[in-house]
């Protein structure tokens, strides 16, 4: 089970164990914490990872075919099945997403004196029993030792561990958002004129959804123009649909401009997640998916509807509505009501023409309310602070 490889790593002070389920959301999320772990000066971080091929698409520095790595100054170790026979576990080892850490990498951490503190890093989830599990405790045996492992949950209150996110993100992306000459670059980088005083941009990273469709079609018949920022990937066949450009799905490419109606469908290429956050901060209004981007979204302090992954049985319903209950609490009623049926009819491939109709109705207090949203969740800290925080109490 073991190779020996003479790397003369550093000692570690964190190890994260990533597996790639499918899409981005894993790597996003532990590739953050990564980053953020080691810029706030909370020491070296190795990050294990068994899918370079999908994390480079985020991160172009990287070169799946080594090994190991280094880039921004995170160790990147390729997890297969061999582990390096140098290995020795770092002072908090996180199990991403409960990822099931290799037996031989656990037999080391318990060979250890003091033991590593073993953190299972949990999915987002808003709902309210996330409270009652965050920071528990579960014993598992090793040999005839036990190790504890420590439910650590992302979350909305201050009961949960919060959510990532870096610190400076908010001034800069407060700088970003003031900076007309700034802004106006920035579309020209993509191609873009700069913005009209009555034109809406909207950037779009969601599943496939028949929502999409009529989604689109009205944007095409709006009376005012829309530009959609829609990096390629799973959504692209929907919106060509939506917009009667059914021809131009089989060549689609990034860097394509395509017109219908008063839509303007620019097509991007997936960039870092440095370039994703900018793309945001710079829309009136972004649908995002999954985990990492819809955290984002909330950092932009803009209008986001989200898509969530859905699981069976109809499970991410619950999980919108958990959501749902929490962000639109200090909205006014029709608003909120109007936000979670839309919600619902994106996420469950319904028309949404009427409820796109009543946006020039609800767009201000949305507005609004996604700059007091971000700051709201922030009041209890982020979710490396709250981290090391927990940590300190247990090591
Ligand atoms: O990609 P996702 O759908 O990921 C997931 C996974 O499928 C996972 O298994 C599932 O459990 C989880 O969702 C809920 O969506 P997410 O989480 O938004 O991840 C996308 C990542 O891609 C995020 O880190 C942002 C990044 N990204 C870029 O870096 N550049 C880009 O251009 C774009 C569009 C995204």
């Amino acid at each position: 089970m073991t190779t020996s490889s003479p790397r003369n790593l550093p000692p570690f002070d964190w190890d994260i164990f990533c597996c790639v389920v499918d899409n981005f959301g894993d790597i996003g999320v532990t590739w953050r914490l990564a980053r953020q772990l080691e810029q706030e000066g909370h020491g070296k971080v190795r990050l294990w990872v068994d899918d370079l091929a999908s994390f480079a698409r985020i991160c172009p520095g990287l070169d799946p075919a080594q090994d190991g790595q280094w880039v921004a100054g995170i160790y990147i170790q390729l997890w297969h099945d061999t582990l390096p026979a140098d290995v020795t576990p770092a002072t908090v080892v996180i199990e991403a997403f409960a990822c099931k850490l290799p037996a031989p990498f656990i037999d080391r951490m318990a060979g250890l004196t003091p033991s590593p503190c073993w953190i299972n890093l949990e999915y987002l989830s808003a709902e309210s029993w996330v409270e009652d599990c965050h920071g528990l405790a579960s014993p598992q045996r090793v040999g005839n030792l036990s190790l504890n492992k420590y439910f650590f949950f992302p979350g909305f209150t201050a009961k949960t561990g919060g959510l990532l996110c870096e610190r400076g993100l908010i001034a800069e992306r407060d700088q970003w958002q003031q900076d007309k000459a700034g802004l106006a670059a920035y579309w020209a980088s993509l191609g873009l004129p700069a913005q009209q005083e009555n034109e809406l941009r909207v950037s779009l990273f969601t599943y496939e959804s028949d929502a999409l469709v009529s989604l689109v079609a009205s944007w095409c018949q709006s009376p005012t123009p829309v530009t959609l920022l829609l990096p390629l990937g799973r959504s692209l066949q929907d919106v060509l649909r939506g917009a009667g450009l059914e021809q131009a799905i089989a060549t689609a490419k990034a860097g394509d401009l395509l017109h219908s109606g008063n839509l303007t469908i620019k097509l991007l290429p997936m960039t870092d997640q440095a370039g994703y956050d900018r793309l945001l901060w710079s829309c009136d209004l972004n649908l995002v998916r999954g985990e990492d981007s819809f955290v984002r979204a909330q950092w932009a302090s803009r209008p986001f509807l989200w898509h969530i992954y859905p699981q069976e049985e109809q499970a991410h319903m619950v999980k919108l509505d958990g959501f749902l209950d929490h962000y639109l609490a200090d909205l006014p009623p029709d608003t909120a009501q109007w936000l979670r049926a839309f919600s619902h009819a994106l996420n469950q491939g319904e028309q949404t023409c009427e409820l796109w109709a009543q946006w020039p109705r609800y767009n201000a207090s949305w507005q609004q309310h996604g700059r007091s949203w971000s700051q709201k969740l922030l009041t209890d800290g982020d979710l490396v602070t709250r981290l090391v925080k927990f940590l300190e109490s247990r090591i």
